[in-house]
């Protein structure tokens, strides 16, 4: 890949809305970007393999539960700080913003918010020092947009259950430690618990062949009578608000990850036009050209404040699953339309790995299926404005 020589666009001045600590946090995990995965990443997505040995390194900007209280291993940051630090990770690639969204948001998450204080001690401080990495299993081959139909169940048998049953889409599952589990009880209620590597009958096989998130480990999470110990069930938590309360912090994450990815292309694409020359001049000078650009600047812009706002609303304990689902929605598809016209602005050099733009767009087909699908998320904003329910 050609050297990094991103510069950040903030046409509104956001920046003027961050404290001093959320810019000494931008400007660390930028930093680790440019220094450490930028210089691998494309080598990594081009032989479908994930970077574990930046799995330190993430640990060590604090990228692993930031917002976690620092007594179960967290840096205790705010929402904005979270989001800022998956909008610099996604910069680089969304795969590697994936990992730390799922170890922050899908496992230390539920682990602090339902788990029993054994398990907040037993798993978390492990968790966010990268020593151990989690995955989050909701998704099976027959439910993915509909998870309340899951299949994967437990059977009760005194001081352990037995579970059974399958995952399939599940990041990070190939190399997890622990998965968080979501599975029917005998009665039908949903409860969440979790899995170690190394019970016998769990199995995590990895999925091949995909065109996105290639630098990101896609598996299943296979359960053949697993005996889970009683006390690996998270207490506080029972029904399907479980793993949808987990979606929530996820999708806020994605929401600013995506404008990472998008102001890659866009600055990739504005350096690019005002250097190549066509017709003796820089395709930049050319009103089609221009348009694109301005375009793009215009929706980063909005994303970059609808998603500020979200970030004071959801510190502020106010921001709605709705709102959520509008920004995730939002951001996402606007990234991936500024990846499609990008690559344009490319011609043929668009295509190649020595840019980033094409393995963005391709990352970002994955992401806006992934935590809700596009369709989806309008449905949901649909049910808010009108009070009616169209999944029912
Ligand atoms: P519904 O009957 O509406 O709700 C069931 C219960 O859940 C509550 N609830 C929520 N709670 C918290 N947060 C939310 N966002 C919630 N949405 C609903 C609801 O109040 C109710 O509670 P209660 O107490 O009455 O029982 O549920 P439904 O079955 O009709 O489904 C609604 C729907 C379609 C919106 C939901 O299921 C959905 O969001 N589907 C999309 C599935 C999804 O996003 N899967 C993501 C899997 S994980 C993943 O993709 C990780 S990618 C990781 C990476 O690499 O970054
Ligand atoms: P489906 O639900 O089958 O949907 C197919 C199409 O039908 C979509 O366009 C959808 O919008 C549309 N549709 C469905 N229902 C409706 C409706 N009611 N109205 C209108 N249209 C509808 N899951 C996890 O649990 N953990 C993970 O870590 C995880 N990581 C992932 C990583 C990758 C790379 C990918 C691609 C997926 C991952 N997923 C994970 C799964 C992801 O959450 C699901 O793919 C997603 O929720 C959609 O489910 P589905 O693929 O089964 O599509």
């Amino acid at each position: 890949m050609a050297a990094d020589k991103f510069e950040f666009h903030d046409y509104y001045l956001t920046e003027e809305l961050l404290t001093e600590e959320h810019r000494l946090i931008r400007e660390t995990v930028r930093a680790w970007v440019k220094k450490e995965l930028s210089p691998v990443i494309e080598d990594y997505a081009q032989r479908a393999d994930f970077p574990k040995h930046l799995i330190p390194g993430l640990a060590e900007i604090g990228a692993f539960g930031p917002y976690i209280p620092a007594e179960y291993g967290g840096s205790g940051l705010d929402q904005i700080a979270y989001g800022i630090i998956m909008q610099e990770l996604e910069r680089g690639d969304s795969g590697i913003r994936s990992t730390a969204s799922v170890q922050s948001s899908l496992v230390m998450y539920p682990i602090y918010s339902f788990g029993s204080e054994e398990q907040k001690r037993k798993y978390l401080p492990k968790l966010a020092k990268g020593e151990m990495m989690g995955s989050f299993g909701l998704t099976e081959p027959n439910q993915g947009s509909d998870p309340g139909g899951m299949t994967t169940w437990f059977k009760d048998e005194g001081d352990h259950v037995i579970l059974n049953g399958a995952k399939m889409w599940i990041s990070n599952a190939p190399f997890c430690d622990i998965a968080v589990v979501w599975a029917k009880s005998e009665a039908g209620e949903i409860h969440g618990m979790v899995v170690e590597r190394g019970m016998e009958g769990f199995s995590t096989p990895e999925t091949h062949s995909k065109w996105s998130l290639r630098a990101s480990a896609t598996g299943e999470l296979v359960f053949d009578n697993v005996k889970v110990p009683k006390e690996n069930i998270f207490p506080n938590v029972k029904g399907l608000k479980g793993p949808l309360s987990c979606l929530n912090s996820a999708r806020y994450g994605i929401s600013w990850g995506a404008i990472g990815a998008a102001l890659d292309c866009y600055d990739t694409a504005l350096r690019y036009s005002k250097e190549r020359m066509q017709f003796g001049r820089p395709i930049a000078g050319f009103q089609l050209q221009q348009k694109k650009l301005a375009e793009m600047i215009t929706e980063i812009t909005k994303a970059q404040l609808l998603t500020w706002r979200l970030g004071v609303l959801k510190n502020e304990n106010r921001a709605t699953p709705a709102q959520i689902s509008m920004a995730k929605r939002n951001n996402v598809n606007m990234a991936l339309e500024i990846a499609r016209e990008a690559r344009q602005i490319l011609g043929a050099m668009g295509i190649i790995g020595e840019y980033s733009i094409m393995r963005h767009m391709m990352n970002l087909e994955s992401v806006v299926t992934y935590e809700g699908t596009h369709d989806i998320h309008l449905l949901i904003t649909g049910m808010d404005i009108t009070g009616l329910n169209a999944f029912k």
